[in-house]
């Protein structure tokens, strides 16, 4: 009798070909040996002297690396090591578990708060993706981590380290990128209403055949900020000036990009760049985004202060529910949600 698995990572188990449904149609392929790896073409921002006299530099840095590339990776970020490693430990621990263990946390409802589920969204697309993922909202934390898995035995008290340090840095990101707009300090603070975090623990077993499918493809993300961890398997790839860049993990390095709040509320200023995750014959791979985001109620638009007569805004105002509602229903798809916005 046939089973019908419902994560990838219990489905693969012997299989030597790419199941059929998680084929990509030719033209739509990674092209993998047409990718540049990445030899500081995405900036390297230290930020240790973040709070001290060197601040407008740095500030200054992420400014043009916000501008220039949607993406830049940070060191000295006050994230100790033992976090990260952690994180990173209990993550894949938690990819060990049993199926039935697994399947405990498992939806493919996008609503959820915490869900196990595959590929992007399993409801809606046609085409299937190589991962499985464990989402969590993490903000605030005394509302969520009752939810989460209680296996591995550490996994809650590991995740919510990560997450409270996370967030920290994220609001030092924050102010920073306020700052580099000519905005006041706080006001990305102050435009998310309640502040949401959530994560993702994706999960790439490996491929047979990575050439044909994707871990992710590519996409922007519909949130404000993203602070990506990954392992020491290669793996994201990053669009710019029409060519990708594999992304090398550099260790206890984060990656973070500006998603399509950033891109509005700096009235395109800054750019919300289109990623993917490929996936490769040998390895399984982690990669940990925290996604921060505006409450689903917050109006989010362009600043006033960043529009002209010369450069009017160019999105309407919208709650950002309506936005991430619309993410969520349409798939994965290159052509960003951010159309659907414009003035
Ligand atoms: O796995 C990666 O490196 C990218 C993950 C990603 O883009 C996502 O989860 O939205």
């Amino acid at each position: 009798m046939a089973t019908t698995k419902l994560l990838l990572s219990d489905l693969i188990s012997g299989v030597t070909h790419v199941p059929s449904n998680y084929i990509r149609p030719i033209s739509e392929r990674p092209n993998l040996l047409d990718v540049q790896w990445s030899d500081g073409s995405i900036p390297v921002i230290d930020l240790k002297g973040l709070s001290g006299p060197n601040r407008s530099d740095i500030i200054k840095e992420i400014g043009q690396a916000c501008q220039n590339d949607g993406f830049f990776q940070v060191i000295n970020h006050g994230i100790p090591e033992a976090v990260i490693k952690n994180m990173l430990q209990v993550s894949k621990e938690f990819f060990q578990l049993p199926e039935s263990e697994r399947l405990k946390n498992y939806s493919d409802d996008p609503s959820k708060s915490t869900r196990l589920s595959t590929s992007f969204n399993v409801k809606t697309e046609k085409v299937s993706n190589w991962r499985d993922f464990l989402r969590l909202h993490c903000y605030p934390l005394e509302d969520y981590v009752h939810e989460w898995p209680s296996n591995p035995p550490s996994f809650r008290e590991d995740v919510a380290e990560y997450c409270n340090k996370t967030r920290g840095l994220v609001l030092r990101l924050l102010e920073a990128i306020s700052e580099s707009l000519g905005l006041e300090r706080d006001y990305i603070d102050k435009a998310l209403n309640k502040h949401g975090q959530h994560m993702a623990v994706n999960y790439y077993p490996p491929c047979p055949e990575p050439e044909l499918t994707y871990g992710l493809p590519g996409h922007a993300d519909p949130n404000l900020i993203t602070v990506l961890l990954q392992d020491d398997v290669p793996g994201l790839q990053v669009l710019k000036k029409g060519k990708w860049i594999a992304v090398n993990p550099i260790p206890n390095t984060f990656i973070v990009n500006i998603g399509d709040q950033i891109q509005v509320l700096s009235n395109d200023r800054y750019k919300s760049v289109l990623h993917r995750a490929v996936v490769n014959c040998d390895k399984e791979r982690i990669s940990i985004p925290t996604f921060y985001c505006p409450s689903p109620d917050a109006v989010i638009g362009p600043a006033r202060e960043l529009t002209h007569d010369d450069h009017p805004a160019l999105y309407r105002n919208f709650a950002y529910g309506e936005y991430y509602q619309k993410f969520w229903n349409r798939g994965l798809a290159t052509e960003t949600c951010l159309d659907m916005f414009k003035a």
